[in-house]
Formats: structure tokens, sequence, C-alpha cells
């Protein structure tokens, strides 16, 4: 090969490879993250919510039970909670003043389901799981879904509370639509757990951005992005705008990340900066939760706030994460 042809080749695979490689991570490295533990069984899950489902989902693990029972019934704790008002009933509607929800759970093999923009059921994860479990598909939306709940047995109920129903009334007269960062209006629930056989679920129920436009479905139900877990790697779940989310695929980023070495911390870390880099973050917040195998945890978002309850070697705690802003 003549002198140029073989430094044209050499510098082309100097190029891709430059492109290609990814940043290598160590992953005995957990430093980054003040409140490392390892061990199992455990659960994690998004902000104060998350405490209480927690306790459900740690129940059902001390039993030796499996993972994906333990998620299913943590959620529904907050799902069926009133005065949480961004998950299941009592969540704030959309700008029409209909309750409409997103949800999906994902097992140790890889099974998973979800049902989004379903109105009129209380426990969108519940319907989820059935889609799992009893349908060949892993998404219902809308009236399909609905349809599918209804014959599976679940009732069909007002989910609209007086108190969701007047702080819409409110931010009807001014109707100024703004993803406004961390306040009670969006902190959908993502909860992971790792059961006593060490295998991985999660879990993941919203009823999405406050005063959104009928029909706005976000991060939450679909697969890799408000959720993802891989048996042999981690877990991640997302909360915040989901459609920052949407745009990179955040937990499923995550999850690969892991697989190549980073550490649960590292990982989030690193799905933060992908969305800070390319989007208009400073209105936004959103959170990224993950776990790996060792029972290891990390947890990052845009803005400071973001906290989340961990139940491991026996105590439920909140912590507050670290975030690109400080
Ligand atoms: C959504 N990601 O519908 C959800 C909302 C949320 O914390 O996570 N709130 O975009």
């Amino acid at each position: 090969m003549s002198n140029r042809r073989s430094f044209l080749k050499n510098s082309a695979i100097g190029a891709l490879a430059a492109i290609a490689t990814p940043k290598i991570y160590n992953a005995m490295n957990q430093k980054n993250n003040p409140k490392s533990n390892k061990g199992y069984p455990m659960v994690i899950s998004t902000w104060k919510h998350g405490f209480p489902a927690n306790e459900a989902a740690m129940k059902i693990l001390e039993n030796n039970g499996k993972a994906i029972d333990a998620v299913e019934e943590g959620v529904k704790v907050p799902e069926r909670d009133p005065e949480c008002t961004s998950v299941g009933y009592g969540g704030m509607p959309d700008r029409d003043g209909n309750v409409t929800l997103d949800a999906c759970i994902m097992d140790e093999t890889g099974n998973c389901g979800s049902v989004s923009f379903l109105q009129h059921i209380k426990h969108p994860i519940s319907v989820a799981r059935k889609v799992m479990d009893e349908t060949p598909h892993v998404i219902l939306s809308g009236e399909g879904a609905l349809k599918f709940a209804v014959e599976q047995g679940f009732p069909k109920e007002d989910l609209l509370t007086e108190k969701a129903e007047k702080r819409w009334k409110e931010w009807l007269k001014d109707s100024k639509y703004k993803t406004i960062i961390n306040v009670e209006n969006h902190d959908t629930i993502g909860l992971l757990a790792l059961d006593k056989k060490g295998d991985i679920s999660g879990a993941c129920t919203t009823s999405g951005l406050a005063w959104k436009m009928h029909g706005r479905v976000g991060d939450s139900p679909i697969i890799g992005a408000g959720m993802f877990v891989d048996n042999n790697v981690g877990g991640c779940c997302a909360t915040g705008v989901g459609e920052a989310v949407l745009k990179t695929l955040g937990s499923f980023l995550v999850v690969e990340l892991m697989r190549q070495g980073a550490t649960p911390q590292e990982a989030c870390e690193e799905a933060i900066s992908r969305i800070v880099k390319n989007q208009n973050y400073k209105d936004m917040q959103i959170g990224y939760l993950a776990i790996n195998k060792k029972g290891e945890h990390g947890a990052y978002a845009v803005h400071p706030w973001f906290n989340y309850a961990l139940y491991q070697n026996g105590k439920n705690e909140m912590i507050d994460s670290l975030s690109h802003i400080k």
C-alpha cells in the first residue's frame, strides 16, 4: 500500500476510534456518591412519597418475595394516596381537567408492560403488570388500555379529587403553561428493587406534568426512558420533565453506561450531562436514580432538591441527590 493510501487508511481508523471509544469507567470506584452502600434486599425510589412505598415493597422482600411483586406493591401506595398530587388518584389533571396516567413495569427476565394516557383507573401500575402478564404486547394506550383494564376487573373511578379540581380551576384563570421545576406538579414515583436472590425489577407511575395537553404521554410509560432494568447489570428510573428524558432515552442510557463499567453515580451524571449539553435545562428538573447488581446506587439531578428514599441494611431513609446546578 502506498504511503499516502496507508496514511489515509490509518487516519480514518484513528478518527473512527476517537468517535467510537467509550469513556472508560472504573467500576470499583463509587467515590462520587457519598451515600454509597452495598447489599440486598434493597428498595430505592424517587421523592418523599418513596418512603412509604419502600416500606410496602420491603415487606414483600423480607418475606422472600420477588422484586417484581415488591415494586408493584410499593408504587401502589402513592397511587392510591389522594394527597399525592402527581401519581394516580389525586393527581393533577391536564389542561382540560382530565387525570391521565402513565405507568410501566419491568422484571428480571426483561419482560415488561406499560399503559399510557389511561383514565379512570386508580392503579395504572397493576394494569401495566397485566399487560405484561396477560397479553403479547408491551404498551396499551388510552381507550384501549381502559377497555383492557375494565375487562380485567379494575373498577372505573373518578380520579379528580376536590383538591386537584380546585388547583386546576385556579390555574385556568391564567392558563399559563410552564414546566416549573420541582414543585409538586411533577413528582413521579420510580422504584427499583433487588430481592434476596439478587434479582432486579422496576416500576414507574405518574399523572404526568400538571396542565399538560390532552393526550400528552411522557417518559414514564416508555421502557428505556422513564425506567429500565437489565438483570445482568442494574436498573434506572427517571423523574422530572419527561420530554428531556425521552429525547435522550435516559434510563436505557444509564443502564448501558453501567454495562460498560460506570458506577450508578457516574452513569446518572453522564445521563444528566447529555441533557444539559443540548437542551435548555435551566427551567427543567430531571433526576435519575440507578442501582447495580451489588446494591450500590447513584442519583443525579439537574437542580438541587431532588431527593429519594433508600431502604437498605434494615434502614429506610431520605437522601438528597447531588445535582448539576449546585
Ligand atoms: C412526565 N416524568 O410525565 C413525568 C413527570 C415526572 O416527577 O417525573 N415528575 O414527564
